[in-house]
């Protein structure tokens, strides 16, 4: 096997990067990483050591691909399949890229501010922090509400890597401050994402550690 994915199952970054392998049924070698096991969580930083999931290992190539947006990237360039994670168009794939980044950095990135805040110890904890998260999630939910009334995926009616960046920030974002009340467009979006089987097979295999997740 030339692809080895070092990932959890529960990480939001993780998932985004399985949305891809699974769309296009692109096989891979996983490598779970526990960073709770220091054996684990040390060996991987031998390979990454800025010790962040996901890592993609190419060994035909003897290649390491760090950050989930450069792996997906990298699979749509030497593994393409039947969904183009990134448009050939180049206008299209700025606009891709864009959106990529808009859900990584302004829910993902807030959602895990929220969640890590709860793992802290006693007396650890940034309430301004968490506070600042939040807000970014509001601003960045009631963006997502106004261009999601007139579209399927975020791009419109293909599915690409913007969507593979949107499931898994908005499934925890959900979890954290739940928006089906407040933003529907982004509720009905989710439900699609949800139903998508890439997507749909990624949070089924994350369900044994979802007790893991901190409310
Ligand atoms: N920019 C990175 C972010 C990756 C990231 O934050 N991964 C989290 C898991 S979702 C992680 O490895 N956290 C471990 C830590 O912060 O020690 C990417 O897109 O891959």
């Amino acid at each position: 096997m030339s692809l080895e994915l070092y990932f959890h199952p529960l990480s939001s970054f993780c998932q985004k990067v399985l949305i891809a392998f699974y769309e296009n049924d692109t096989p891979f070698e996983p490598r779970i990483v526990d960073f709770a096991d220091e054996t684990s969580s040390a060996d991987f930083k031998k390979i990454w050591p800025i010790g962040r999931i996901p890592v993609l290992r190419d060994d035909t190539k003897d290649l390491t691909v760090p950050e989930s947006s450069i792996i997906i990237e990298y699979l749509a360039q030497h593994y393409p399949g039947r969904t183009q994670l990134v448009p050939g168009d180049a206008d299209l794939a700025r606009q891709t890229r864009l959106r990529d980044r808009f859900y990584d950095l302004y829910v993902n990135v807030p959602m895990q501010k929220v969640v890590t805040d709860r793992l802290r110890p006693a007396g650890k904890n940034d309430p301004r922090g968490v506070e600042q998260a939040v807000a970014l999630l509001q601003t960045a939910c009631g963006m997502i509400d106004r261009d999601m009334a007139t579209r399927t995926w975020a791009m419109g009616d293909a599915f690409s890597m913007a969507d593979c960046a949107a499931a898994p920030a908005l499934f925890y974002a959900n979890m954290v401050t739940p928006f089906r009340d407040t933003h529907r467009n982004v509720a009905g979006y989710l439900g699609r994402l949800m139903e998508r089987p890439s997507f749909a097979r990624a949070v089924k295999e994350a369900r044994p550690y979802l007790a893991f997740f901190p409310t």
